[in-house]
């Protein structure tokens, strides 16, 4: 077999992300890893942790920007080593999409796409990104608004700016491409079919080489 595949899951806030990446996850083993990011264990995603558990730390909205792109980047032989060398698939909960989408939210003046995207530029792109969409409320599920960014009308923000990161990251050969699935009122089991239908094309597909695209 060549490299393993890098698949991603995105959406917004408790849209059901870290469940469906651990069910793709054990579907994929023995021959997986999952991972997310924040990856909160780092020194850098401790400082990333305290700013957003702890709402009176304050950090300039560009500080952490970058500090989110960098503990990306600090994973990035990790992940390559994963793929490549041991040849196994990732499955991912929140990436390079969720960097770009949150900041955009702020509506910061200077903080357009391109400068959200900047530091992101070379970062192992995956292989497939799969956004889970629920149109109905998710405000109610219980921790909801315990962390910085759970907030409805934020939520809302930061949708439309993963639509509009999406197509501005879209490849023109679809070799990287985005499936948006809506989860509104489908149980667990019935995403999870709906995740693999997309999904297994994907990782039962050969590669030709050991070769990772970027963004
Ligand atoms: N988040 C996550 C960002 O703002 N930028 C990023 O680059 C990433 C990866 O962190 F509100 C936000 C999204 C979310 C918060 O994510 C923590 P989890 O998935 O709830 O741990």
């Amino acid at each position: 077999m060549t490299r393993g595949k890098f698949i991603l899951i995105e959406g917004l806030d408790r849209a059901g992300k870290t469940t469906q990446v651990n069910r793709l996850y054990e579907r994929l083993s023995p021959n997986s890893e999952s991972m997310k990011f924040p990856e909160r264990s780092t020194q850098i995603g401790g400082l990333i942790n305290e700013y957003l558990t702890n709402k009176s730390f304050q950090m300039p909205d560009q500080t952490i920007h970058l500090l989110f792109s960098s503990n990306r980047w600090e994973r990035q032989e990790y992940i390559e080593k994963t793929l490549v060398t041991d040849k196994k698939h990732i499955v991912m909960d929140r990436y390079v999409y969720s960097g770009i989408a949150y900041s955009l939210a702020k509506e910061v003046d200077g903080m357009d796409f391109d400068w959200c995207f900047g530091c992101d530029k070379g970062l192992i792109r995956p292989d497939m990104t799969v956004f889970l969409v629920n149109s109905k409320s998710n405000d109610n599920r219980e921790g909801f608004g315990k962390e910085r960014y759970e907030q409805k009308c934020f939520q809302e923000k930061v949708h439309e700016k993963f639509d509009i990161t999406f197509q501005k990251l879209a490849t023109k050969d679809n070799t990287s491409p985005v499936q948006i699935i809506d989860v509104t009122d489908k149980s667990i089991t019935e995403v999870e079919e709906l995740i693999w239908k997309v999904v297994e094309p994907v990782v039962g597909a050969k590669s030709a080489s050991n070769q990772l695209l970027r963004f």
